[in-house]
């Protein structure tokens, strides 16, 4: 499923506005018809649950419909015509005037509804879309609906940020040829000078064999054409996609009729590069990389998850401010204007499936013990894994071409330490290696799963931690966190000899409080906290990255752990910088890719502390 852009033989007209919004309870008996009657109106793209200021929309439970009229272009005569969403946190179902047209489940990645049989070109329908925010044992992410004692459903779930719903990402109504491009695989590599690109097409009605691509670079100047369904291109004096330094090819793959026609073109962005993972080296290009950068979130005031341009601009803008040279998708995947950005700015992207809360450990509190185990059919049984492996199938197929995009992390946190974890991995890693056997693939692992009791590490290329040394753990007491976290790194180093990094360590920060203890919460302990991290990390040559949790505050379910939302960031919920912010960009701005310390000055096995343990969960 390619994504819908205007080619010589594609066209699109965007959906975003003000559509009617109601929810069920509001709009009418089940199965709903006709216009909605509701004196609300909801923006597309935003999540829904924070525009309006009444409670029983913020927090509903079950579906909401949004609607609006479509007109379809005059010209679409014979051609497909599909609506795109390129999200509906979490299911949707899609109407065309009162008929059921199409169903999704999954709340991050996009899909199509064709509706060339419904419609007519030059007339008007009615679009109506349910969505529901609903979490349970067979969505990713997973949930649990109950009924409190006011008889009231309500949604519980195992992750701390916001369970937002809506249309929160663009609507499309676009027009494919009958005949036509499918889906297109691209996959690089160099040699010394010489670059390649392969490619795969998959085509729809016509004989593969015509197929004819064309390799152009950044000026446009034809670098290189070919013929056929796969093959592979040849790019003399490549220029890299380099982190730091993006670099595109543009690859025009066209189908062509009898009389070498063009049926059907489509563009596919290429950046010439490679990743591999080598004993403890993480490469991109054949060369050591580090990662510095963030753990993110898509959040922002009033429209909650909902995809805007204006933040994604800036939040790069301040991230290479900061010396950012990556960031992770945590934890779901990202709109693909995100990703799109990244490629063109060659910031390097960690992409995460939407697979968080995988662990009953966490209802367990600091304990880590699970009232009931996780991977059991009381929680993540079949149906939580054949969803899981459905939604990595769609991420693969819709983010492969992106040469941002440096890992697969399958799964935030999930309890890696449990029985069954082993069992319920390894087709999830299968599937993964068999759709992209180009990219490394990683887990981010929560404090309970350590280096004795891990069941499944063995299975992926980089060890990621999450660790909070200093916050939950040796809370204000950052001598006692130093001595666990290099106890910690470590452990997974004699038992796993693999790269790792960190992908979640940071400490909540009030903006304004200050102290000159190490106190929690205050602006100097989140300096301290993180300039303790970084002088474990640069005592290891293994070590590869560090993302900071989290690039900004953003927004949280109710709890006692939070006030007002998780205030990690580095950056307040509107971009203001937080003192470390300006201590990371002391550190980060130097270092340009290279590991602290590869330079022979300080850092890398310097370090003087030896022989601690890490916390056993
Ligand atoms: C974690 C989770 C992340 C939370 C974070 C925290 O381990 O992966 O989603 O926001 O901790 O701040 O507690």
């Amino acid at each position: 499923m390619l994504k819908p852009i205007s080619t010589p033989t594609r066209e699109l007209v965007n959906l975003d506005g003000v559509w009617r919004f109601a929810i069920d309870s509001r709009a009418g008996a089940e199965p709903w018809t006709g216009l909605l009657g509701t004196p609300l109106e909801a923006a597309v793209p935003a999540s829904y649950n924070d525009l309006f200021v009444d409670p029983e929309i913020r927090d509903h439970v079950g579906w909401v419909y949004y609607q609006r009229e479509v007109r379809v272009p005059r010209g679409w005569g014979g051609e497909r015509v599909l609506l795109r969403f390129d999200a509906a946190t979490h299911a949707a179902k899609v109407y065309v005037d009162d008929e059921l047209a199409g169903e999704h489940v999954g709340g991050y990645l996009p899909f199509d509804v064709d509706i060339t049989d419904r419609v007519a070109a030059g007339e008007r329908f009615r679009l109506t879309v349910a969505v529901s925010g609903d979490l349970s044992n067979e969505t990713i992410p997973p949930g649990k609906i109950e009924v409190g004692m006011n008889g009231k459903k309500k949604q519980t779930y195992f992750h701390d940020f916001y369970n937002y719903a809506g249309l929160a990402r663009s609507v499309w109504l676009h027009s494919e040829p009958k005949t036509r491009i499918a889906d297109v695989t691209v996959v690089t590599g160099f040699e010394g000078a010489t670059g390649s690109v392969d490619w795969t097409v998959v085509t729809d009605g016509v004989d593969e064999a015509r197929v004819r691509v064309s390799l152009s670079d950044a000026a446009g100047a034809p670098v290189a054409t070919g013929q056929g369904a796969s093959g592979s291109l040849t790019v003399p004096d490549v220029t890299l996609w380099q982190p730091g330094a993006a670099y595109l090819y543009e690859l025009t793959v066209e189908l062509l009729d009898e009389g070498d026609s063009v049926i059907d073109s489509y563009p596919v962005a290429v950046g010439v590069r490679t990743v591999e993972v080598r004993g403890h080296e993480f490469l991109i290009n054949g060369e050591p990389f580090y990662f510095t950068g963030f753990g993110k979130h898509e959040d922002t005031a009033v429209r909650g998850k909902g995809h805007d341009d204006a933040y994604l601009v800036h939040d790069f803008q301040l991230m290479e401010w900061s010396g950012a040279n990556s960031f992770r998708t945590s934890h779901y995947p990202y709109a693909e204007e995100v990703l799109d950005f990244a490629d063109r700015h060659g910031i390097v992207v960690v992409d995460e499936t939407a697979a968080v809360g995988l662990n009953m450990g966490v209802v367990g509190g600091m304990t880590g013990t699970p009232p009931f185990p996780t991977f059991s059919e009381q929680y993540a049984g079949a149906a939580t894994q054949a969803a899981h492996a459905e939604h990595l199938r769609a991420l693969i197929t819709r983010d492969k071409n992106h040469a941002s995009v440096v890992m697969w992390c399958i799964a935030n946190e999930p309890a890696s330490n449990e029985e069954g974890a082993l069992e319920y991995f390894t087709p999830l890693v299968e599937l993964a290696r068999e759709l992209d056997p180009t990219r490394p693939l990683t887990y981010a692992m929560v404090m309970f799963a350590t280096f004795k009791n891990d069941r499944i590490i063995e299975l992926f290329d980089v060890v990621s931690l999450n660790r909070y040394y200093g916050w939950y753990i040796a809370t204000g007491d950052l001598a006692t966190a130093e001595t666990y976290l290099h106890g910690d790194i470590q452990g997974w180093i004699d038992r796993t000899g693999k790269p790792i990094m960190m992908t979640e360590y940071g400490a909540d920060t009030q903006p304004g409080v200050h102290s000159v203890w190490d106190q929690a919460w205050t602006e100097e302990y989140q300096v301290d906290y993180l300039a303790m991290n970084h002088r474990v990390f640069d005592r290891f040559p293994q070590f590869i990255g560090e993302q900071v949790w989290n690039f900004a505050d953003f927004a949280t379910s109710n709890g006692i752990h939070r006030v007002e939302g998780n205030k990690k960031g580095v950056f307040t919920r509107d971009r203001k910088p937080k003192a470390a912010a300006w201590a990371l960009r002391a550190r980060w701005r130097g270092l340009e890719g290279r590991k602290p310390g590869s330079d022979g000055s300080t850092g890398a096995g310097s370090g003087e502390v030896t022989g601690a343990d890490g916390a056993d969960g």
